[in-house]
Protein backbone atom coordinates (compact mmCIF):
# COMPACT_ATOMS: atom_id res chain seq x y z
CA UNK A 1 0.00 0.00 0.00
CA UNK A 2 1.55 3.03 -0.95
CA UNK A 3 -1.24 5.43 1.12
CA UNK A 4 0.10 7.43 3.95
CA UNK A 5 -1.63 6.22 7.38
CA UNK A 6 -2.77 9.57 9.65
CA UNK A 7 0.16 8.62 11.74
CA UNK A 8 2.43 9.42 8.65
CA UNK A 9 0.21 12.59 8.11
CA UNK A 10 0.86 13.68 11.95
CA UNK A 11 4.83 13.07 11.23
CA UNK A 12 4.38 15.25 8.10
CA UNK A 13 3.45 18.02 10.47
CA UNK A 14 5.79 18.04 13.29
CA UNK A 15 8.13 20.39 11.63
CA UNK A 16 10.59 21.13 10.54
CA UNK A 17 12.75 18.19 9.34
CA UNK A 18 10.14 16.71 6.69
CA UNK A 19 11.69 14.58 4.08
CA UNK A 20 12.16 14.39 0.54
CA UNK A 21 10.50 10.91 0.64
CA UNK A 22 7.76 12.00 2.75
CA UNK A 23 6.54 14.85 0.15
CA UNK A 24 7.26 12.14 -3.09
CA UNK A 25 5.23 9.70 -1.01
CA UNK A 26 2.14 12.15 -0.67
CA UNK A 27 2.44 13.35 -4.37
CA UNK A 28 1.88 9.72 -5.17
CA UNK A 29 -1.27 9.00 -3.14
CA UNK A 30 -4.32 8.72 -4.76
CA UNK A 31 -5.66 12.04 -5.80
CA UNK A 32 -8.96 11.46 -3.50
CA UNK A 33 -6.75 10.58 -1.05
CA UNK A 34 -4.61 13.39 -1.14
CA UNK A 35 -7.23 16.33 -1.20
CA UNK A 36 -9.12 14.65 1.38
CA UNK A 37 -5.71 15.03 3.81
CA UNK A 38 -4.98 18.11 2.87
CA UNK A 39 -8.73 19.49 3.39
CA UNK A 40 -8.55 17.47 6.64
CA UNK A 41 -5.44 19.66 7.74
CA UNK A 42 -6.70 22.97 6.05
CA UNK A 43 -9.69 22.89 8.56
CA UNK A 44 -8.03 22.20 11.61
CA UNK A 45 -5.40 25.53 11.34
CA UNK A 46 -7.40 27.67 9.14
CA UNK A 47 -11.45 28.97 8.90
CA UNK A 48 -13.49 27.02 6.99
CA UNK A 49 -14.60 28.64 3.71
CA UNK A 50 -12.70 31.56 3.97
CA UNK A 51 -10.42 33.33 1.46
CA UNK A 52 -8.10 36.53 1.70
CA UNK A 53 -7.71 38.92 -0.60
CA UNK A 54 -4.98 40.41 -1.68
CA UNK A 55 -4.11 43.37 -4.46
CA UNK A 56 -0.87 43.76 -6.80
CA UNK A 57 0.24 47.18 -7.95
CA UNK A 58 3.14 47.70 -9.92
CA UNK A 59 5.10 50.30 -8.95
CA UNK A 60 8.00 50.27 -11.15
CA UNK A 61 7.76 48.57 -13.79
CA UNK A 62 9.91 46.91 -16.68
CA UNK A 63 13.95 46.94 -17.10
CA UNK A 64 14.88 44.93 -14.42
CA UNK A 65 18.96 43.68 -14.81
CA UNK A 66 17.91 40.35 -13.81
CA UNK A 67 17.17 37.67 -16.44
CA UNK A 68 14.27 35.60 -14.99
CA UNK A 69 13.49 33.17 -17.71
CA UNK A 70 9.47 33.63 -16.99
CA UNK A 71 9.59 37.81 -16.28
CA UNK A 72 8.11 40.08 -19.43
CA UNK A 73 10.46 42.99 -17.19
CA UNK A 74 13.72 41.42 -17.18
CA UNK A 75 15.91 43.28 -20.11
CA UNK A 76 16.71 40.66 -21.13
CA UNK A 77 13.17 40.08 -22.40
CA UNK A 78 11.67 41.19 -25.56
CA UNK A 79 8.02 40.93 -24.22
CA UNK A 80 7.10 44.99 -25.20
CA UNK A 81 6.87 45.87 -21.07
CA UNK A 82 8.11 49.80 -21.24
CA UNK A 83 10.25 50.73 -18.22
CA UNK A 84 9.16 53.09 -15.98
CA UNK A 85 10.76 54.92 -12.78
CA UNK A 86 9.22 54.61 -9.62
CA UNK A 87 5.22 55.75 -9.35
CA UNK A 88 4.57 58.75 -6.80
CA UNK A 89 2.61 57.76 -3.50
CA UNK A 90 -0.38 59.29 -4.45
CA UNK A 91 -1.29 57.05 -6.85
CA UNK A 92 0.00 54.05 -4.87
CA UNK A 93 -2.34 55.34 -2.39
CA UNK A 94 -5.21 56.04 -4.60
CA UNK A 95 -4.83 52.60 -6.28
CA UNK A 96 -4.71 50.72 -2.47
CA UNK A 97 -8.16 53.00 -1.53
CA UNK A 98 -9.54 51.09 -4.55
CA UNK A 99 -8.46 47.67 -3.26
CA UNK A 100 -9.80 48.71 -0.08
CA UNK A 101 -13.42 49.55 -1.20
CA UNK A 102 -13.35 46.35 -3.35
CA UNK A 103 -12.64 44.08 -0.46
CA UNK A 104 -8.89 43.80 0.21
CA UNK A 105 -7.15 43.38 2.79
CA UNK A 106 -3.57 43.84 1.91
CA UNK A 107 -2.33 46.07 -0.82
CA UNK A 108 0.96 44.38 -2.53
CA UNK A 109 3.47 46.67 -3.82
CA UNK A 110 6.06 45.11 -6.64
CA UNK A 111 8.83 46.66 -8.15
CA UNK A 112 11.14 45.31 -10.83
CA UNK A 113 14.52 45.94 -9.54
CA UNK A 114 17.39 43.73 -8.39
CA UNK A 115 17.53 45.58 -5.20
CA UNK A 116 15.87 48.63 -3.92
CA UNK A 117 18.56 51.55 -4.21
CA UNK A 118 19.35 53.71 -1.49
CA UNK A 119 17.68 57.07 -3.03
CA UNK A 120 14.78 54.85 -3.24
CA UNK A 121 13.93 53.83 0.21
CA UNK A 122 12.29 57.13 1.36
CA UNK A 123 9.49 57.08 -1.25
CA UNK A 124 8.97 53.15 -0.26
CA UNK A 125 8.64 54.32 3.30
CA UNK A 126 5.75 56.91 2.84
CA UNK A 127 4.13 54.64 0.45
CA UNK A 128 4.17 51.82 3.51
CA UNK A 129 2.85 54.40 6.31
CA UNK A 130 0.13 56.25 3.73
CA UNK A 131 -0.88 52.35 2.94
CA UNK A 132 -1.18 50.95 6.25
CA UNK A 133 -2.60 54.52 7.42
CA UNK A 134 -5.70 53.00 5.31
CA UNK A 135 -6.32 50.17 7.06
CA UNK A 136 -4.59 47.58 4.90
CA UNK A 137 -1.85 45.19 5.53
CA UNK A 138 1.04 46.04 3.70
CA UNK A 139 3.71 43.71 1.28
CA UNK A 140 6.34 44.82 -0.99
CA UNK A 141 8.50 42.80 -3.20
CA UNK A 142 11.58 44.61 -4.28
CA UNK A 143 13.96 42.30 -5.07
CA UNK A 144 16.85 41.85 -2.58
CA UNK A 145 17.54 43.30 0.49
CA UNK A 146 19.96 43.82 2.76
CA UNK A 147 19.45 43.14 6.25
CA UNK A 148 19.77 47.43 7.03
CA UNK A 149 16.65 47.86 4.15
CA UNK A 150 14.57 45.24 5.50
CA UNK A 151 15.06 46.81 8.89
CA UNK A 152 14.32 49.51 8.13
CA UNK A 153 10.90 48.60 5.70
CA UNK A 154 9.95 47.37 8.92
CA UNK A 155 10.34 50.24 10.90
CA UNK A 156 8.40 51.95 8.49
CA UNK A 157 5.78 49.58 9.20
CA UNK A 158 5.44 47.03 6.39
CA UNK A 159 4.03 43.96 7.20
CA UNK A 160 5.11 41.12 4.53
CA UNK A 161 7.98 41.01 2.02
CA UNK A 162 7.59 38.58 -0.91
CA UNK A 163 10.46 36.71 -2.23
CA UNK A 164 10.69 33.68 -4.04
CA UNK A 165 12.50 30.62 -4.09
CA UNK A 166 10.68 30.02 -7.55
CA UNK A 167 11.37 26.85 -8.38
CA UNK A 168 13.70 23.60 -6.84
CA UNK A 169 17.10 24.07 -5.77
CA UNK A 170 18.02 21.87 -8.77
CA UNK A 171 16.17 23.82 -11.49
CA UNK A 172 16.63 27.00 -10.39
CA UNK A 173 19.51 27.33 -12.60
CA UNK A 174 17.53 26.58 -15.95
CA UNK A 175 15.67 29.85 -14.31
CA UNK A 176 17.69 32.45 -13.28
CA UNK A 177 21.62 33.16 -14.36
CA UNK A 178 22.38 36.39 -12.36
CA UNK A 179 21.26 35.73 -8.85
CA UNK A 180 21.76 32.16 -6.91
CA UNK A 181 19.40 30.43 -4.52
CA UNK A 182 21.08 31.36 -2.19
CA UNK A 183 21.00 35.16 -2.86
CA UNK A 184 17.37 34.07 -1.97
CA UNK A 185 17.89 32.66 1.08
CA UNK A 186 19.92 35.65 2.15
CA UNK A 187 17.17 38.28 1.57
CA UNK A 188 14.52 35.64 3.41
CA UNK A 189 17.13 35.78 6.79
CA UNK A 190 17.36 39.33 6.31
CA UNK A 191 13.31 39.96 6.02
CA UNK A 192 12.85 37.25 8.76
CA UNK A 193 15.18 38.81 11.32
CA UNK A 194 13.75 42.03 11.21
CA UNK A 195 10.42 40.75 12.56
CA UNK A 196 8.24 40.99 9.07
CA UNK A 197 6.33 38.04 7.93
CA UNK A 198 7.82 36.07 4.72
CA UNK A 199 5.99 35.52 1.78
CA UNK A 200 7.86 32.92 -0.76
CA UNK A 201 6.65 30.49 -2.99
CA UNK A 202 7.35 29.81 -7.02
CA UNK A 203 5.80 29.14 -10.20
CA UNK A 204 4.78 25.74 -11.08
CA UNK A 205 4.57 25.02 -15.29
CA UNK A 206 7.67 26.09 -15.98
CA UNK A 207 9.25 22.76 -17.55
CA UNK A 208 10.07 21.32 -14.09
CA UNK A 209 9.39 17.66 -13.31
CA UNK A 210 7.53 15.82 -10.34
CA UNK A 211 11.08 15.55 -8.52
CA UNK A 212 11.48 19.16 -9.20
CA UNK A 213 8.00 19.83 -7.55
CA UNK A 214 9.43 18.06 -4.81
CA UNK A 215 12.61 19.72 -3.99
CA UNK A 216 10.76 22.79 -4.27
CA UNK A 217 8.35 22.43 -1.42
CA UNK A 218 10.85 20.48 0.36
CA UNK A 219 13.06 23.75 0.02
CA UNK A 220 9.86 25.81 1.55
CA UNK A 221 8.98 23.45 4.41
CA UNK A 222 12.75 23.34 5.44
CA UNK A 223 13.53 26.94 5.66
CA UNK A 224 14.38 28.15 9.32
CA UNK A 225 10.23 28.50 10.14
CA UNK A 226 8.06 27.98 7.20
CA UNK A 227 6.81 31.14 5.09
CA UNK A 228 3.55 32.34 6.38
CA UNK A 229 2.58 33.29 3.46
CA UNK A 230 3.03 30.61 -0.30
CA UNK A 231 2.32 32.11 -3.24
CA UNK A 232 1.57 29.33 -5.87
CA UNK A 233 1.63 30.48 -9.53
CA UNK A 234 1.20 28.79 -12.75
CA UNK A 235 3.66 30.47 -15.02
CA UNK A 236 1.48 32.56 -17.31
CA UNK A 237 3.40 32.51 -20.79
CA UNK A 238 4.66 35.61 -22.14
CA UNK A 239 5.66 35.83 -25.46
CA UNK A 240 9.24 37.51 -25.82
CA UNK A 241 10.07 35.66 -22.22
CA UNK A 242 12.45 32.66 -22.45
CA UNK A 243 9.79 30.14 -21.08
CA UNK A 244 6.92 32.27 -22.50
CA UNK A 245 8.28 30.95 -25.53
CA UNK A 246 9.41 28.03 -24.56
CA UNK A 247 5.50 27.04 -23.74
CA UNK A 248 4.28 28.07 -27.30
CA UNK A 249 6.56 25.54 -29.02
CA UNK A 250 5.68 22.50 -26.73
CA UNK A 251 2.23 23.02 -25.18
CA UNK A 252 2.77 20.12 -23.03
CA UNK A 253 4.91 21.50 -20.77
CA UNK A 254 2.13 23.52 -19.10
CA UNK A 255 1.07 22.32 -16.15
CA UNK A 256 -1.94 20.30 -15.83
CA UNK A 257 -4.81 21.40 -13.35
CA UNK A 258 -5.03 17.78 -11.78
CA UNK A 259 -0.96 18.08 -10.81
CA UNK A 260 -1.63 22.34 -9.96
CA UNK A 261 -4.02 20.71 -7.49
CA UNK A 262 -2.19 17.67 -6.16
CA UNK A 263 0.94 20.39 -5.33
CA UNK A 264 -1.29 23.15 -3.30
CA UNK A 265 -2.29 19.86 -1.44
CA UNK A 266 1.22 19.07 -0.11
CA UNK A 267 1.82 22.37 0.14
CA UNK A 268 -1.32 22.34 2.85
CA UNK A 269 -0.10 19.27 4.45
CA UNK A 270 3.65 19.89 4.30
CA UNK A 271 3.05 23.58 5.68
CA UNK A 272 -0.13 23.16 7.74
CA UNK A 273 -0.17 26.95 9.29
CA UNK A 274 0.88 28.83 6.15
CA UNK A 275 -1.42 30.64 3.76
CA UNK A 276 -1.34 29.06 0.41
CA UNK A 277 -1.81 31.88 -2.40
CA UNK A 278 -3.44 30.62 -5.50
CA UNK A 279 -1.41 33.50 -7.37
CA UNK A 280 -0.95 33.81 -11.40
CA UNK A 281 -2.33 31.77 -13.83
CA UNK A 282 -5.70 31.55 -12.65
CA UNK A 283 -7.42 33.26 -15.53
CA UNK A 284 -6.28 30.22 -17.73
CA UNK A 285 -7.91 27.94 -14.96
CA UNK A 286 -11.42 26.60 -14.99
CA UNK A 287 -13.68 27.28 -12.07
CA UNK A 288 -14.13 23.55 -11.38
CA UNK A 289 -9.94 23.46 -10.91
CA UNK A 290 -9.91 26.64 -8.50
CA UNK A 291 -12.73 25.20 -6.27
CA UNK A 292 -10.16 22.36 -6.39
CA UNK A 293 -7.45 24.15 -5.26
CA UNK A 294 -9.48 26.01 -2.23
CA UNK A 295 -10.58 22.33 -1.35
CA UNK A 296 -6.71 21.14 -1.30
CA UNK A 297 -6.14 24.35 1.10
CA UNK A 298 -5.44 26.98 -0.90
CA UNK A 299 -7.26 30.61 1.37
CA UNK A 300 -6.29 33.05 -0.53
CA UNK A 301 -6.18 34.53 -4.03
CA UNK A 302 -4.89 38.21 -6.02
CA UNK A 303 -8.29 40.23 -6.98
CA UNK A 304 -8.46 42.87 -9.35
CA UNK A 305 -8.01 42.68 -13.10
CA UNK A 306 -4.44 43.05 -13.12
CA UNK A 307 -1.74 41.47 -11.85
CA UNK A 308 2.02 43.24 -12.78
CA UNK A 309 1.99 43.25 -16.06
CA UNK A 310 -0.50 40.74 -17.30
CA UNK A 311 -4.25 40.83 -16.61
CA UNK A 312 -6.64 38.49 -13.76
CA UNK A 313 -9.59 37.43 -13.09
CA UNK A 314 -11.91 40.44 -12.78
CA UNK A 315 -13.94 40.70 -9.12
CA UNK A 316 -16.96 40.24 -10.84
CA UNK A 317 -15.87 36.70 -12.06
CA UNK A 318 -14.22 35.85 -8.32
CA UNK A 319 -17.66 37.41 -6.53
CA UNK A 320 -19.69 34.79 -9.02
CA UNK A 321 -17.30 31.87 -8.68
CA UNK A 322 -17.06 32.69 -4.24
CA UNK A 323 -21.22 32.91 -4.49
CA UNK A 324 -21.49 29.46 -6.40
CA UNK A 325 -18.72 28.16 -3.70
CA UNK A 326 -19.64 29.55 -0.90
CA UNK A 327 -16.94 31.32 0.13
CA UNK A 328 -16.54 34.56 1.66
CA UNK A 329 -13.52 37.07 2.02
CA UNK A 330 -11.35 36.87 4.99
CA UNK A 331 -9.04 39.58 6.71
N1 LIG B 1 11.50 41.93 -8.80
C1 LIG B 1 11.02 41.30 -7.64
C2 LIG B 1 11.51 39.90 -7.50
O1 LIG B 1 11.72 39.21 -8.48
O2 LIG B 1 11.71 39.45 -6.36
C3 LIG B 1 9.54 41.33 -7.47
C4 LIG B 1 8.58 41.10 -8.60
S1 LIG B 1 8.52 39.48 -9.32
C5 LIG B 1 7.52 39.81 -10.71
C6 LIG B 1 7.62 38.47 -8.19
C7 LIG B 1 7.33 37.04 -8.59
O3 LIG B 1 6.29 37.00 -9.55
C8 LIG B 1 8.42 36.20 -9.19
O4 LIG B 1 9.33 35.71 -8.24
C9 LIG B 1 7.64 35.06 -9.82
O5 LIG B 1 7.47 33.99 -8.93
C10 LIG B 1 6.28 35.72 -10.14
N2 LIG B 1 6.11 35.85 -11.60
C11 LIG B 1 6.71 36.76 -12.40
N3 LIG B 1 6.36 36.57 -13.69
C12 LIG B 1 5.53 35.51 -13.73
C13 LIG B 1 4.84 34.83 -14.76
N4 LIG B 1 4.97 35.17 -16.04
N5 LIG B 1 4.05 33.78 -14.43
C14 LIG B 1 3.90 33.42 -13.13
N6 LIG B 1 4.54 34.03 -12.11
C15 LIG B 1 5.35 35.06 -12.39
C1 LIG C 1 3.90 36.22 -6.67
O1 LIG C 1 4.34 35.12 -6.30
N1 LIG C 1 3.08 36.41 -7.72
C2 LIG C 1 2.81 37.81 -7.92
C3 LIG C 1 3.48 38.47 -6.67
N2 LIG C 1 4.18 37.38 -6.07
C4 LIG C 1 4.28 39.68 -6.81
C5 LIG C 1 3.27 38.33 -9.23
C6 LIG C 1 2.66 37.60 -10.41
C7 LIG C 1 3.14 38.22 -11.68
C8 LIG C 1 2.51 37.60 -12.88
C9 LIG C 1 3.04 38.12 -14.17
C10 LIG C 1 2.82 39.58 -14.43
O2 LIG C 1 1.72 40.12 -14.21
O3 LIG C 1 3.77 40.22 -14.94
FE1 LIG D 1 13.27 41.42 -12.30
FE2 LIG D 1 11.63 40.33 -10.48
FE3 LIG D 1 11.16 40.08 -13.13
FE4 LIG D 1 13.19 38.76 -12.05
S1 LIG D 1 11.01 38.48 -11.54
S2 LIG D 1 13.24 39.93 -13.97
S3 LIG D 1 13.89 40.21 -10.50
S4 LIG D 1 11.13 41.93 -11.96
Amino acid sequence: MNHLSPLDTAAAQSLPGISRETIAALFELPFLDLVAQAHAVHIRHHPRNAVQLSTLLSIKTGGCAEDCGYCSQSAFAKSGVKAQKLIDADTVVAAARAAKAAGSSRFCMGAAWREPKARDMPALFDMVRRVKALGLETCMTLGMLSGDQADALAEAGLDYYNHNIDTSPDYYDRVITTRSFQDRLDTLDHVRQAGMAVCCGGILGMGETREDRIGFLHALASLPEPPDSVPLNALVPIPGTMLGDMLADTPLARIDEIEFVRTVAVARITMPRSVVRLSAGRESMSEAGQALCFMAGANSIFTGDRLLTTSNNGGDADTALFAKLGLAPSS
